[in-house]
């Protein structure tokens, strides 16, 4: 695998560990299984509850936002028997779901001190360093994740929202702690500096500590942050969802509808487009859906080349060798620092700088990484534009791109771009 050429197909990527994605047995080789099922507009939670029961099946999660319920199901006669009830419309499987991420990390500085000077992460200047009134203050970001680490000295104040599982929204992953050190890591003296650090962080914890979790928890997290957006000061104008699974926009229609429902409530869900070159976005959910601002992974800076068969290094504003592209992508933003190429030609990843479980920084790339840049980003739109809704800041998103036509620049390894358009990349107001 050493010997893999840099024009290869997959170069570095058949060394780095991808997220595989997975799928349900639909079979009851293992009873229960659990369904979302989708009921008639207006069922109420106390009648899907009791409509669960009386086909011998359990609601975990009755949900508000949307007329569904998540229902563990003992027996093929059981699911039979709600197939049968007037009021539902229907039942999918439910689905696993998982943090995107390609665990390919460099450097940093673990513990418990972090550092004593502040660095600014390259992708952060690459979209834009905060200033005093850009910055998202008053403005409300739902990390739905592994969990944020609530005691880490760059996140202190993140509010414990939600957890699909029970009990605190602690970290006990990583992989949320780092995507909110991106978005929103505080600008003091320590460790670094997000995009919009004076932005509230709301943990909602819908991934386990082994990453992964399904449409049911997503679906709860999703519907804590649509019941209470208005509730909390300040409100949740911005989701950030570094997650997904294969699917496709029908697969489950209440996650869907709950998206929608988000979307039209004034909250903004920023989605990672998938760690899968090879992969259209339209094949991701939750990327997929319409309302979402998908994003795909660049470099931040130039790396450095001792390939003689390179002629130059990898240039600031490369598409990741990693990245997903498609249609739906709204807009690209860094995923990893740089690319630096050796000389027997092989590309390594340097990750984006943040905030790691149990204190300090680490180094973390994928798409994961990318999207928090752009949370960040709609969080300091939303802060100078109050009134703005979901639609007119994802197109803003997508009209303030820089190198619109240009960026991302094909990457050596895996090229891009799926639908032929280099949507630029994401800048901060
Ligand atoms: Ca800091
Ligand atoms: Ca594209």
């Amino acid at each position: 695998m050493l010997e893999t050429p840099l024009s290869a197909r997959c170069a570095l990527i058949a060394c780095a560990p991808l997220i595989v994605f997975g799928t349900l047995d639909v079979a009851f080789a293992q009873a229960p299984q659990e369904y979302i099922v989708q009921f008639r507009a207006g069922t109420s939670a106390a009648a899907r509850r009791a409509a669960a029961a009386a086909a011998g099946g359990t609601a975990r999660f009755v949900y508000s936002g949307v007329s569904a319920a998540a229902v563990r199901i003992p027996s093929q006669q059981a699911l039979a028997a709600l197939q049968r009830n007037p009021a539902v419309i229907s039942i999918v499987p439910n689905r696993p779901v998982f943090a995107i991420q390609s665990a390919e990390a460099k450097g940093g500085k673990p513990g418990g001190g972090g550092g004593s000077t502040q660095v600014v992460p390259a992708g952060v200047a690459r979209v834009g360093t905060p200033t005093t009134s850009s910055n998202g203050a008053d403005v409300g970001i739902a990390i739905v994740d592994t969990g944020v680490d609530l005691a880490h000295q760059d996140l202190l104040g993140t509010v414990d929202a939600f957890n699909a599982f029970g009990g605190s929204c602690q970290d006990d992953e990583g992989h949320g702690t780092h995507v909110a050190g991106t978005a929103a890591a505080h600008d003091n003296t320590v460790d670094v500096v997000g995009v919009a650090p004076a932005a509230q962080i709301y943990c909602v914890k819908v991934l386990d500590s082994s990453g992964s979790g399904s449409d049911a928890d997503v679906m709860a997290g999703l519907d804590w942050v649509l019941t209470n957006r208005d509730a909390v000061v300040p409100g949740i104008k911005v989701i950030n969802m570094s997650l997904g699974r294969a699917g496709s926009v029908n697969d489950n229609p209440a996650l869907r509808d709950l998206v929608q429902a988000l979307d039209t409530a004034g909250v903004s869900i920023v989605v990672a487009a998938g760690n899968d070159p090879s992969a259209d976005v339209s094949g991701q959910i939750p990327a997929a859906y319409a309302p979402v601002v998908a994003v795909a992974s660049t470099t931040a800076q130039s790396g450095a080349n001792q390939c003689r068969r390179l002629s130059a290094p990898i240039a600031a504003d490369t598409a990741s060798f990693f990245t997903t592209d498609g249609g739906g992508v709204a807009v690209s933003a860094p995923g990893e620092d740089k690319e630096n190429v050796s000389r027997a030609c092989l590309i390594s990843s340097v990750g984006i700088l943040s905030t790691r479980l149990g204190g300090g920084t680490t180094r973390l790339n994928g798409t994961s990484m990318a999207a928090p840049h752009v949370a960040g980003i709609a969080a300091r739109y939303y802060q100078q534009n109050p009134g703005a809704i979901p639609s007119s800041v994802r197109s803003w998103i997508i009209l303030d791109a820089a190198r619109q036509g240009v960026a991302p620049l094909d990457s050596p390894a895996t090229g891009y771009t799926i639908d032929g358009l280099r949507e630029g990349i994401a800048q901060a107001p």
